[in-house]
């Protein structure tokens, strides 16, 4: 994508004021600041986006009110999106502190909620950058250009690759207590690394330990055991389990241990296996000390089930969620944990490619069209974008304001499915599109003259062909899309 990226003076209450004067007397001494404040008002005005950014640490002020208030008086109908950015929020400590209270409050001068962006550590630029992705997609939709770049996006998606690869997978070790979290930990890395024992309660503080698995960094950390979930108290035990619930959030994926002899899921692990895919991230379930199951007639697999029956009647999202039986005590099937973990994050932290969701969404519609919308005209999703991996988020466009909850659940029920999104949550967000989408329809399926779309792509293949490029992208994503498939 590319774009032009303007800096502009800090605008404030006085600043604005000065520039909107325009007597005498004002005029002399304030003029360097209106200069100023003009220009930035000014590339604000011939923008798509304005990011206005704010020190979240101070909160609101009458200066960005007044801003907030101009950008929205002068953006009117304007194809404009405006994002606030609530600066110097690094490293997740603000959370729950006024400093998120700051945001609620900004979020209430209509402009959506404030992004959390770090600007000296780069926190929140990859989402800052999906967003200025989408808008640019959506300019090009409006525009009636192809939805992509003919930018190598084969070699992007590669290097993606290879920058995941090298971030150390962050692996949280969850439970009640005494199931075997910490015997698990040292069976993975092979040594004695962390106190086990049969005394509940052993493990105290969250203790996280890097190691490579096959050549891939993984940080994992053992917790302490988690008895109930937590309201707001102080007592040491509650220390504990905060932790340990800091370490579940930090996560990418988070491993559920279970104890096999309690033969079905207790109501503590409902919450944490909740609080887990809740938190966005994904969940991997270990039934361990399947060892004490050798001489019942309750198998190991039976166990697994029963599990899962649970899990999938009390969150029909974490159906396929993996559950794997072991013994982390023998080291029995432990072998199996980190190839599953892998996966799961692989999955979860992917980014999809629009062209691909959106031959995803022409073929799902086609199965089965939406109902119409309140008894009127079929309603069309015309568009599909990730706006955010970890945990995976989307985007549908589309020309009725609002999708039935029952179809929304089959999307994403099937969407699950064909990307393989078990154990973790996706979340579809429907957004009717802003353009008036009958004027969309003319423009981009109706037009078949000479300045029609048909017309447009007709000349633009040809024109490709002719010049012996690669297929257009387009054909290129659905073939990708059915290799997918197939696998
Ligand atoms: N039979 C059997 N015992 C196990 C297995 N895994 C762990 N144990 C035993 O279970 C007890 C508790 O193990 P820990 O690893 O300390 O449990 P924990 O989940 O870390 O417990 P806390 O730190 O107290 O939350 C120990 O006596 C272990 O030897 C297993 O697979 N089979
Ligand atoms: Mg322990």
């Amino acid at each position: 994508v590319f774009f032009t990226l303007v800096d502009t003076a800090g605008v404030d209450a006085m600043r604005l004021t000065a520039a909107a004067k325009t007597t005498k007397t004002n005029s002399k001494k304030y003029a360097l600041e209106r200069q100023m404040v003009q220009q930035a008002l000014k590339a604000a005005e011939s923008s798509d986006l304005v990011l206005l950014m704010f020190d979240a640490r101070i909160g609101i002020t009458s200066d960005l009110l007044d801003t907030a208030r101009w950008l929205r008086k002068s953006s009117g109908e304007k194809n404009r999106k405006i994002l606030i950015l609530a600066n110097k929020l690094e490293g997740g400590i603000w959370q729950g502190t006024f400093m998120e209270d700051n945001l609620v409050e900004v979020a209430k001068l209509g402009l959506g909620m404030p992004m959390p962006v770090s600007a000296i550590h780069g926190e929140g630029m990859a989402e800052l950058a999906t967003e200025i992705h989408q808008l640019a997609m959506e300019k090009r939709v409006r525009l009636g250009l192809p939805p992509t770049e003919e930018e190598d996006e084969e070699q992007k998606e590669e290097d993606e690759a290879e920058k995941r690869r090298n971030r150390p997978l962050q692996l949280a070790i969850l439970g009640r207590q005494n199931v075997g979290k910490s015997t698990l930990v040292n069976m993975l890395l092979d040594e004695n690394r962390v106190l086990t024992g049969e005394t509940p309660g052993l493990t105290r503080d969250a203790i996280a330990i890097k190691f490579m698995w096959k050549d891939r960094p993984v940080q994992i950390v053992d917790t302490a055991g988690i008895r109930r979930m937590l309201k707001r108290s102080d007592d040491m035990e509650d220390m504990a389990v905060r932790d340990a619930i800091r370490a579940m959030k930090l996560a990418d994926v988070a491993v559920l241990v279970l104890d096999a002899e309690a033969n079905k899921l207790q109501r503590q692990e409902l919450a944490i296996a909740d609080a887990i895919v809740r938190e966005g991230r994904a969940l991997v379930v270990v039934a361990n000390k399947m060892d004490l199951l050798v001489d019942t007639d309750y198998t190991a697999r039976d166990y697994a089930n029963a599990v899962r029956e649970n899990l999938e009647q009390r969150f029909a999202f974490l159906r396929n969620t993996p559950i794997l039986p072991m013994s982390a005590l023998t080291g029995e099937k432990t072998q199996r944990l980190l190839p599953t973990v892998f996966k799961a994050r692989d999955r979860w932290e992917r980014v999809l490619g629009t062209g691909l969701l959106n031959s995803w969404v022409a073929d799902i519609t086609r199965a089965h069209e939406p109902p119409r919308y309140r008894g009127g005209r079929v309603p069309r999703i015309k568009y599909m974008v990730q706006t955010k991996g970890r945990p995976p988020t989307f985007l549908l466009y589309t020309n009725v304001p609002e999708l039935p909850e029952s179809y929304i659940r089959y999307l994403t029920r099937q969407f699950q499915e064909d990307f393989e999104y078990y154990g973790m949550e996706v979340r579809l967000v429907v957004k009717k599109s802003e353009n008036n989408p009958f004027h969309q329809e003319k423009v981009l399926n109706k037009g078949v003259g000479l300045g029609g779309k048909a017309a447009r792509i007709k000349r633009w293949k040809r024109a490709l062909a002719e010049s012996g490029a690669p297929p257009p992208k387009r054909e290129r994503i659905r073939r990708a899309y059915r290799s997918f498939k197939r696998r």
